[in-house]
Parts: structure tokens; C-alpha cells; sequence
């Protein structure tokens, strides 16, 4: 039975996907890389930030040490957190704040699972924090998805098994992970049609959600 949970946060529950483009378009530029596309961007959902990076450097035939490569990692964090100080409620993916309100009322018990660092900083500018009962992620996992850490975490922090959670994900690195966990997972965006995922929709704004048949009220 599930009993809790835990949203993916970019691309689930708020817009930040088009911050990261830019910020990574903006590095790739000043690299000499002018055909970084959001075609690319999609490829950046969900992973880490140096593997996000690795995308971007496919594009150049240059090469450059890792300690190149950490400090390209770094200004585009630079230039994603600045974008990020102009972040506000208007970022919130439609029907997502409405839907973790709603599920809380049914006493389900609601965590983030993002492997961003930034995850802290995007709930408090959003007003997402005090609807959230547990956050796992960047700051607390060795691994990113599509490793199952970030989710056990949060089941952990939930104090739920992980076959009592629900991952709710975009990407197709979470939807593995959730699968890795042994939670079960819906679909969003991108992935709707992911076929390791249990349920599937356009977003969270989507009536075909059956949240009781999910729960199994
Ligand atoms: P940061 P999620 C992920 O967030 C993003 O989808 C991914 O594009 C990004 O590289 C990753 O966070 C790391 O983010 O650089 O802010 O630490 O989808 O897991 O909420
Ligand atoms: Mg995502």
C-alpha cells in the first residue's frame, strides 16, 4: 500500500528545466560551442551536474582536465543560482502545489527526491518548502540517479518502506531509479510513455490521475 510520495522536483514540480538550458548554453558559448540545443538539454534531466557537463563537452573537440572541467561545473552553477534569485511561485509546474496539498489531506505523506544541490534554494524561493514534509537530495547523495540513493533517502526520512512510496518523475535516469528502489513510479512529461514506469501522464495538471486507484482507497 502506498502511504508516501516523493516528487521529482525539476520538471515535476517546477519549471527550472529551462534555467539549466540556458545556464549550460551560456558555458557552452563561451567554450566556443554554438550548437548546444535544448534537443541536448533533455539528455541533462535528471543527471548530475558533471554528467550534465559531459553532454555539453560531446559538442568540442578540445580536451580538458578534470580540473578544467570542475570549474566550467562551477560557473555554470554561478549562472544557474543567479537565474535562480529572480525564481518565484510563478515557477510552479501547474496543478503541483494544489496536488501535494491534496495528498496531505489524505495523510499521505509527501518528499522531494531531486539530485540537484540547489533543491533547498528552489523550495524556499517557490513557497514549496513549508508543503513539503522531507527533502533528499543533492546535498545528501554520493550517487545520482539513475542510482536509487535520493529515493531510499527519502523513504528513509519519511520513515516508509520503499515498496510504500510513489516516485513521481520526468526523466528517464529517475524513472530507473525508482525502479532500482523498488518503488513504483509515474510518468510525466517527456517520459509519459516510459514503459518501466507503473502509471503515466501529461503532467501533474493531467485528470486522468486516478490518486485513489493508485493508493488503493
Ligand atoms: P544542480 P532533479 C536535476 O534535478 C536536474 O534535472 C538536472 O538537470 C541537474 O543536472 C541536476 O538536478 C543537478 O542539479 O546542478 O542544481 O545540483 O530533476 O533531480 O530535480
Ligand atoms: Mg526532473
Amino acid at each position: 500500500m502506498i502511504k508516501g510520495v516523493i516528487f521529482d522536483l525539476d520538471g515535476v514540480l517546477v519549471a527550472t528545466d529551462k534555467l539549466h538550458y540556458l545556464a549550460w548554453k551560456r558555458l557552452a558559448q563561451e567554450l566556443g560551442i554554438t550548437n548546444f540545443t535544448e534537443q541536448d538539454n533533455v539528455r541533462q534531466r535528471g543527471v548530475s551536474r558533471m554528467a550534465s557537463l559531459q553532454v555539453v563537452l560531446e559538442k568540442s573537440n578540445q580536451q580538458y582536465t578534470e580540473q578544467e572541467k570542475a570549474g566550467f561545473a562551477e560557473k555554470k552553477n554561478e549562472y544557474y543560482i543567479e537565474s535562480l534569485t529572480h525564481l518565484t511561485k510563478e515557477a510552479i509546474l501547474p496543478n503541483a502545489a494544489e496536488t501535494v496539498a491534496q495528498l496531505r489531506e489524505k495523510k499521505i505523506r509527501v518528499a522531494v527526491g531531486s539530485v540537484s544541490k540547489n533543491a533547498p534554494i528552489i523550495l524556499q524561493r517557490t513557497g514549496l518548502y513549508p508543503l513539503i514534509d522531507e527533502v533528499s537530495c543533492g546535498l545528501n547523495i554520493t550517487r545520482s540517479k539513475p542510482d536509487p540513493q535520493v529515493f531510499l533517502i527519502a523513504a528513509e526520512k519519511l520513515a516508509l518502506k520503499p515498496e510504500e512510496c510513489l516516485v513521481v518523475e520526468d526523466s528517464a535516469a529517475g524513472i530507473q531509479a525508482a525502479k532500482a528502489a523498488k518503488m513504483k513510479s509515474l510518468a510525466l512529461g517527456p517520459e509519459k510513455e516510459n514503459p518501466l514506469a507503473d502509471y503515466h501522464a501529461a503532467s501533474l495538471a493531467d485528470p486522468s490521475i486516478n490518486w485513489d486507484m493508485i493508493f488503493e482507497l
